[in-house]
């Protein structure tokens, strides 16, 4: 008999499709929400497969010859534009760190609420879009406007306490300050290429140096307000309390504060004793800059620099690197990292439980063992 070709192994016609994002942490199946695995990070910019995905709701099966962004409220004339519209504008390319304000809550004792996320409800894409002034200006804001209300396609009800009055939408408002900077984009471009629905096709908006939330996916209304808003996603959920006048007042959750996350070591890795290791993690600052990163091997005693990577990046994180000579005669070890940023802020030991289950930068403890 002739030998057969060796055949291809075929998937057996049951099992599922390939996952479209390899390797991410799933957190919760529906809504979608996926972790990158902190430790696999190589790159500043994450490829758009391993960005970490967060939704609250399903995720809306919009099209882009029907899609349409919608502006009025408070402006001298409603606009409303397709993706062909959007796409023709002069747009603008750049690079922004998205995390989201619960990232690292699997870290917070008592148990915490919310999605357990540890280091990897982050990451750095670049990003392609419309600049949200131009189409500010193009609408022509009334003088007393205060603030851009950001509404996505997604709905759904939010059962868990505290619960929404029934059926809304996932929106955030935008105080004008900042959405008129030349930063803030209605992307359509996620790495060069159209975003993936998980990311928000046909188009979101990208909010450079905030908490993830306030860059709001499947953008289809923006409302100009003369009021501040109030709604669901920023004082019953992603608010936390300042204090002014000795009174605790809710407020949004907006700007990113300061931190570094350790990528490798990963948790209870095995190191090799003697030899040199190079600790590597990634740093951000919201509006500013990373001006150092620091690493301690002594529970915070003492902190020696760690070497920044590449050049600053403006809205992006910064890559690290410390060359750490575990010692000679195995055990536990922990190392932790910290950053400043260029105002001189640094991380706290403690979360700080005004801040309640968001914006987690208390410096992080990464234990290993020496072998
Ligand atoms: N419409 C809409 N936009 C949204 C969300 C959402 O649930 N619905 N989640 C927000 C939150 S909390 C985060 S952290 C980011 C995450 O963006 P990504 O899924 O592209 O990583 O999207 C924000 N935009
Ligand atoms: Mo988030």
């Amino acid at each position: 008999m002739e030998n057969m070709p060796a055949q291809a192994a075929a998937p057996p016609p049951t099992s599922p499709a390939p996952s479209p994002f390899p390797g991410l942490i799933t957190r919760e199946q529906e809504p979608l929400n996926l972790e990158l695995p902190f430790p696999t990070l190589t790159e500043p910019v994450v490829p758009t497969n391993r960005f970490f995905v967060r939704s609250h709701f399903p995720i809306p099966a919009l099209a882009a010859d029907t899609w349409q962004l919608h502006i009025e409220g408070a402006v001298h004339e409603a606009l409303t534009l397709s993706y062909d519209e959007l796409r023709q504008l002069p747009a603008t390319t750049l690079q922004a760190t998205l995390e989201c304000a619960g990232n690292g809550r699997a870290r917070l004792t008592p148990k915490s609420k919310g999605l357990l996320w540890e280091q990897g409800a982050v990451g750095n894409a670049e990003w392609t879009g419309v600049p949200l002034a131009s189409l500010l200006a193009r609408a022509g804001v009334a003088p007393d406007a205060l603030e851009v209300i950001c509404e996505g396609a997604d709905q759904g009800s939010v059962n868990d306490e505290p619960r929404a009055p029934g059926v809304i939408s996932f929106a955030r408002s935008l105080p004008l300050a900042k959405a008129n900077q030349p930063e803030v984009l209605v992307a359509y471009l996620m790495n060069g290429q159209p975003l993936p629905p998980e990311h928000g096709f046909p188009a979101r908006l990208v909010v450079p140096g905030w908490y993830g939330m306030a860059s709001v996916k499947w953008l289809t209304k923006l409302t100009v307000s003369t009021a501040p808003y109030a709604g669901y996603w920023q004082t019953l959920e992603y608010a936390y309390w300042q204090r002014s006048h000795g009174q605790p007042t809710l407020v949004p959750v907006a700007e990113m504060q300061v931190k570094a996350e350790i990528a490798r070591p990963a948790l209870h890795e095995a190191v090799p004793a003697g030899q040199p290791y190079r600790v590597f993690g990634a740093a951000w600052a919201g509006e500013s800059d990373v001006a150092s990163v620091e690493i301690s091997t002594d529970y915070g005693q003492t902190w020696q620099p760690a070497h920044l990577l590449g050049e600053a990046v403006p809205f992006a994180w910064r890559l690290w690197e410390y060359s750490w000579t575990p010692p000679a005669a195995p055990g536990r070890h922990t190392i932790q990292a910290r950053a400043t940023d260029r105002a001189g802020r640094c991380q706290p030991t403690t979360h700080d439980p005004d801040r309640r289950n968001y914006m987690i930068t208390k410096i992080a403890s990464v234990e290993v063992f020496v072998s």
